[in-house]
């Protein structure tokens, strides 16, 4: 048996990850394991360390099977699916990947607006089918440049988005707890107060209990007709039946989503909507970042190993 600490690996990462995490760890694949259960029961006297994914999380009985934890490693920024409060209890470490992902969310927002606004889907279908020759020129579509954005939660990633829609000349509002100091765009205190003010609708606030259902039926509601609506940040900040209603309804003039509620197998009316351009959840999904991800997941890995300060804890 290895004498290296064991890791358990809760979803798949990249193999650059996997080759430099075996140098220090023996991993313990559990995602690809036939019977988990059986993978935890042999790994409890020697894996000391968990790493997930913003997606996945880790809960209370993942920890419990394993009480040698001492850190829970996240590749992401998002820890709403790990239950903190468990692994605070239990002295386990959590830690996440901020910053290294902020500009690459932030470009997935703004290709998710253009796309959305100016109807890509289409413009692409109508040159593939022929259409452009037979039909002549595609239906006119939605400016983005110039208009009102409204974001939802100003935190890094939020911010970075502002700064890309103030080159394109965009008014730019936001909703958050309280206004921030130093700030100059428009406050608004909650979602539904800031929808009806704005052209294109972003959200980018962090996932967990305190935001859950924070995009509610009145904010939807409250939603300019034609609107451009851009989800970034978790399925569980918006209320998606009243999402899914307005879709419908046809009172969103366009969407752009790349998180949804029960990713991967979200509900599938999505998939009918013409004018909703669709990601897997994929914001970070450069090999720049992720290898950016995976190196700061492995250096607070490696430091508690070491007994060295956590790079970016959590708890
Ligand atoms: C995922 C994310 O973690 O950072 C987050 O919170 O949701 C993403 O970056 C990424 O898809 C890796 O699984």
């Amino acid at each position: 048996m290895s004498d290296k600490p064991g890791l358990l690996v809760v979803g798949e990462l990249p193999d650059w990850d996997f080759a430099a995490l075996a140098e220090r760890f023996t991993l313990h694949h559990y995602w690809q394991a036939p019977d988990q259960a059986a993978m935890l029961e042999a790994g409890r006297d020697s894996i000391i360390a968990i790493c997930t994914k913003g997606e996945i999380g880790a809960d209370a009985a993942l920890m419990d099977a394993l009480p040698l934890t001492r850190i829970i490693a996240c590749y992401g920024v998002g820890v709403d699916a790990i239950d903190l409060e468990a692994a605070r209890a239990r002295g386990i470490h959590v830690t996440n990947t901020p910053d290294v992902l902020t500009e690459e969310v932030a470009d997935m927002a703004m290709m998710l607006m253009l796309a959305a606004a100016r109807n890509l889907r289409l413009g692409e279908a109508w040159v593939r089918d022929g259409s452009w020759q037979t039909k002549g020129a595609m239906p006119l579509t939605t400016r983005v440049w110039g208009k009102r954005l409204g974001i939802v939660g100003l935190g890094r990633i939020g911010k970075a988005i502002a700064k890309r829609a103030a080159a394109f000349g965009m008014e730019i509002s936001y909703s958050g707890r309280s206004p921030q100091p130093g700030v100059a765009y428009t406050y608004y205190p909650n979602p539904a107060a800031l929808a009806p003010k704005v052209d294109v609708f972003c959200v980018s606030a962090a996932g967990g209990a305190a935001t859950r259902g924070l995009v509610d039926r009145a904010a939807i509601a409250a939603l300019k007709p034609g609107v451009v609506f851009v989800n970034v940040s978790r399925g569980t900040v918006v209320n998606e039946a009243a999402l899914l209603g307005a879709l419908r309804e046809g009172r969103i003039g366009a969407a752009g989503l790349d998180v949804f509620l029960n990713e991967p197998a979200i509900d599938q009316e999505f998939l009918t909507f013409p004018h909703v351009v669709l990601q897997p959840h994929a914001a970070s999904g450069t090999v720049e970042t992720r290898k950016d991800m995976g190196r700061l997941m492995r250096e607070n890995l490696e430091a508690q190993l070491d007994g060295r300060p956590l790079l970016t804890p959590i708890i």
